[in-house]
Formats: C-alpha cells, sequence, structure tokens
C-alpha cells in the first residue's frame, strides 16, 4: 500500500543518514586521538576545537538540483560529498597541513580529493583546506563508503569565515560592494595574524627567524 511504501521510504532515508553519521564519528575519533595523544605527550594541542554537522535533507536536495545530479539515495550518495561534515579548528597554520597530514596517512581513509584554499583563497579572501575523505562504515551485512568533508583552519580563518557566512546569508549571496571590500581587507588581516602569531611561536620555541608559517612543505606543528 502507500502507507507501507512511505515507511520504507522514511526508513531507508533514515539509514542513509546514520551510515554518513557513522563515516563522522569515525574521524571525530581519529581527531580525538590526534588531540588527546598530543596534548598527553606535549601539553599543548594543535587543534582548538572540532565542529561537526549533517547537512539537513533540504540543503542536500537543494545542491542535488543546482547540480542536476540524480534524485535518487545512490546518486545523492555519489554526487554530494559534503553530507558529513567535521571542522577542526587549529591553532597555527602550519597545524593545519599537520592535521591534514595525519588524517591522509591513516590506511583506512582514503584521500578523495584536497582543495587548498589556504595556499590558494578564494576571490572573497576564504581561506581553509578543505579534505574530501572516504571512510568504510562496517555494518553488520557489508561495508558502505561514505564520503566525509574535512575543513581544517586556523582560529583567524574560521572567525574570518563565520562572520562572512553569515553576512552571505543575510545578503542572500548579494554582498553590497562595500562590505565585499570590507571583508576581502578583513581577509588580508587574518592572514597577516596568522603570519605573526607564527613568527612569535617561532621566536619563543627558538626555531629558525625565517617564516614558516604558510609552509605547506612543514610536516610538524
Ligand atoms: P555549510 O553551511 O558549511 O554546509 P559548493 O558547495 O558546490 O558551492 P564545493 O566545490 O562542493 O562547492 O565545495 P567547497 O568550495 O569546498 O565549499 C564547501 C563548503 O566550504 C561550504 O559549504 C562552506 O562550509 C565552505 N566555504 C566555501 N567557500 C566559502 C566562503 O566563501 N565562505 C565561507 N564562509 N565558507 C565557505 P556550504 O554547503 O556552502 O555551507
Amino acid at each position: 500500500s502507500d502507507m507501507d511504501r512511505l515507511i520504507d521510504m522514511r526508513r531507508q532515508l533514515t539509514e542513509f543518514q546514520l551510515h554518513y553519521k557513522f563515516g563522522m564519528d569515525e574521524v571525530l575519533t581519529k581527531i580525538n586521538v590526534l588531540r588527546e595523544e598530543f596534548e598527553h605527550t606535549r601539553e599543548y594541542s594543535p587543534i582548538e576545537h572540532v565542529n561537526y554537522r549533517l547537512k539537513p535533507l533540504e540543503r542536500i536536495l537543494e545542491k542535488v538540483q543546482r547540480y542536476g545530479s540524480d534524485p535518487t539515495l545512490e546518486g545523492i550518495r555519489s554526487a554530494i560529498r559534503d553530507i558529513a561534515g567535521v571542522r577542526v579548528t587549529t591553532s597555527f597554520v602550519s597545524d593545519a597541513y599537520w592535521v591534514a597530514e595525519m588524517l591522509s596517512s591513516q590506511p583506512d581513509i582514503q584521500v578523495v580529493e584536497v582543495k587548498d584554499y589556504i595556499h590558494s583563497p578564494k576571490p572573497n579572501g576564504y581561506r581553509s583546506l578543505h579534505l574530501i575523505l572516504q571512510v568504510p562504515v562496517f555494518l553488520s551485512n557489508r561495508t558502505e563508503f561514505v564520503f566525509v568533508e574535512a575543513q581544517i583552519r586556523t582560529v583567524a580563518m574560521d572567525f574570518w569565515a563565520s562572520l562572512e557566512h553569515k553576512i552571505y546569508y543575510t545578503y542572500q549571496g548579494e554582498v553590497p560592494e562595500d562590505i565585499h571590500h570590507d571583508l576581502r581587507d578583513a581577509a588580508d588581516q587574518a592572514n597577516a595574524l596568522d603570519q605573526q602569531m607564527a613568527e612569535i611561536r617561532d621566536r619563543v620555541t627558538g626555531l629558525s627567524k625565517q617564516d614558516t608559517s604558510s609552509d605547506p612543505e612543514r610536516s610538524g606543528p
């Protein structure tokens, strides 16, 4: 009957979302392990805080429409890769690359795509390191692979991005030119702050004086 079909659809949808939750939980556990291990050995953490969210269904469907992708669960599964999102906020730029490296090198994580908006900021000034990860979810009768988007950025980048996100939504994408300009300016200042903080840290820890803050090759925080 129609009722049975509806109940079945509902069940499939919940199951679909649950798999993303499981994938997200795995990545969160990995991040917490890194964080606690680091705090245990070095009494300092490169990770300031961690946020996460599952994309609401309406926002998933908006994106399906925008992409013109197949509106079935299978289609969504392959086309939309930020249904599960984890955001890691770090102290320094080098920490962001360190977290990315630590996650990328784990054998059960596959890095599907890297978008380095730190090295190449978006035209509006947005900076962040995005990794699209694929992780296995071990269910009772099979293994599902789900995408999890990790956004890794410094406190300064995060501060900027959260304000910009609110403004963007306030104006529904039509940000007035003067505000757009001032946001760009603020992004430059956030970038300068990141560099200056790294210089101070390097001086205090007795590292080399030359600026290594924006060097992606640096692997340790
Ligand atoms: P929310 O609320 O975080 O879920 P697309 O999503 O198709 O536009 P793409 O290529 O899938 O772009 O992903 P991209 O460029 O890696 O960006 C995806 C996410 O990064 C966004 O998700 C934001 O969280 C963040 N982001 C990207 N660009 C900006 C920006 O200019 N400003 C801010 N504040 N955040 C940005 P959602 O789904 O838009 O939002």
